[in-house]
């Protein structure tokens, strides 16, 4: 049987991340593609030669030809621009949405079976996008921000306590963004909620870092903005829906009544197989949570009439 096969659009410093650590799962083939002309290429050929040492047994392949990407059964997309310092994640709204815009054209016409998870920012408003211009079914259509968010939070919490993070987990709903909302009553060592573990002071000062994670790493990198830790997350969604493997984690996707929630996409736990979201899981939140969550939700309905606006 053909191996699965995985595009990665943009193969900058997130998408190339993305590529190695998906062959390092030994998962699917994979196929990079960029504007810039011999750069995939090139970053293709550097990892297929580090094969022997890392223990890759697929292909990797790069390329500026979308027709390369047929067959494709999942599509992550990192092309566009990253944050510079004293930016924020909308500020990238007008430049993104038109590359978002002709990259998912090109999915539609190549690989009209795929799921897509995007990547690029501001995530949520391009999941919409992506939504919208492919008329894909929901599920078939993902945003990756609260593996990432939940991720960060994981480790900072396991700094504090001075603990392994392996036991450790977070759950963190809402936008990509400074509205993003971390549940301190939802993230645990061991079993253990950190309410019980932590005091308050030292919570609000791990979510307020959460928040801001990605602008402290854009700051301290000067050019660009994180790509490690957004990899691994892209990679594990991509790995729970090419496994089936079901594990609920913190995506974006569009929300029918969830949460008391419509016509909009933020991040929220979701049960990843191999349709895609298969299931949207809703917690019981606070009132004081559920409401930063809406909160959080206007924001990102505010940015999509933003987009409207700038296509009109
Ligand atoms: O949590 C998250 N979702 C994110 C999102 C975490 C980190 C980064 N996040 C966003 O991903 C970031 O704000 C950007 O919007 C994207 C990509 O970030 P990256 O750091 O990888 O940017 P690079 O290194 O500049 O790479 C972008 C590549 C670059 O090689 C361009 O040539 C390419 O995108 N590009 C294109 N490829 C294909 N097609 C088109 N039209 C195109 N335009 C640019």
């Amino acid at each position: 049987m053909a191996n699965a096969k995985v595009a990665v659009i943009g193969a900058g410093n997130v998408g190339a991340s993305t590529a190695l650590r998906l062959a390092q799962l030994n998962i699917a083939d994979i196929v990079m593609t960029d504007i810039v002309e011999g750069m995939p290429q090139g970053k293709a050929l550097d990892m297929m030669e580090s094969a022997p040492l890392l223990g890759i047994d697929v292909s990797i392949t790069g390329t500026n030809d979308y027709k390369d990407i047929a067959g494709s059964d999942i599509v992550a997309i990192t092309a566009g621009v990253p944050r510079k310092p004293g930016m924020s994640r909308d500020d990238l709204l007008k430049i993104n949405a038109r590359i978002i815009g002709e990259v998912v054209d090109n999915v539609v016409k190549h690989a009209p079976e795929s799921i897509i998870v995007m990547i690029s920012n501001p995530l949520d408003v391009m999941t919409y996008l992506a939504y919208n211009k492919t008329g894909f079914d929901k599920k078939r259509v993902m945003g990756m921000a609260g593996v990432l968010d939940s991720v960060r939070l994981r480790c900072f919490i396991a700094m504090e306590l001075g603990v392994s993070v392996k036991e450790v987990s977070a759950m963190v709903l809402g936008g990509h963004g400074d509205s993003m909302v971390p549940l301190p009553d939802y993230s645990t060592v061991s079993g253990i909620p950190i309410v019980k573990l932590l005091p308050k002071d030292a919570i609000d000062r791990m979510i307020a870092r959460t928040q801001k994670a990605g602008g402290e790493i854009v700051a301290l990198l000067k050019t660009g903005s994180a790509y490690y830790a957004p990899a691994a997350a892209a990679a594990a969604m991509v790995e729970s829906i090419l496994l089936d493997q079901k594990q609920l984690l913190p995506c974006c996707t569009k929300l029918e009544g969830e949460y008391g929630l419509s016509d909009v996409f933020v991040g929220v736990p979701v049960v990843l197989g191999k349709e895609g979201v298969e299931k949207v899981v809703e917690l019981p939140l606070s009132p004081e949570d559920s409401e930063k969550l809406k909160s959080s939700a206007d924001h990102v309905k505010s940015t999509i009439e933003q987009l409207k606006e700038c296509s009109d």
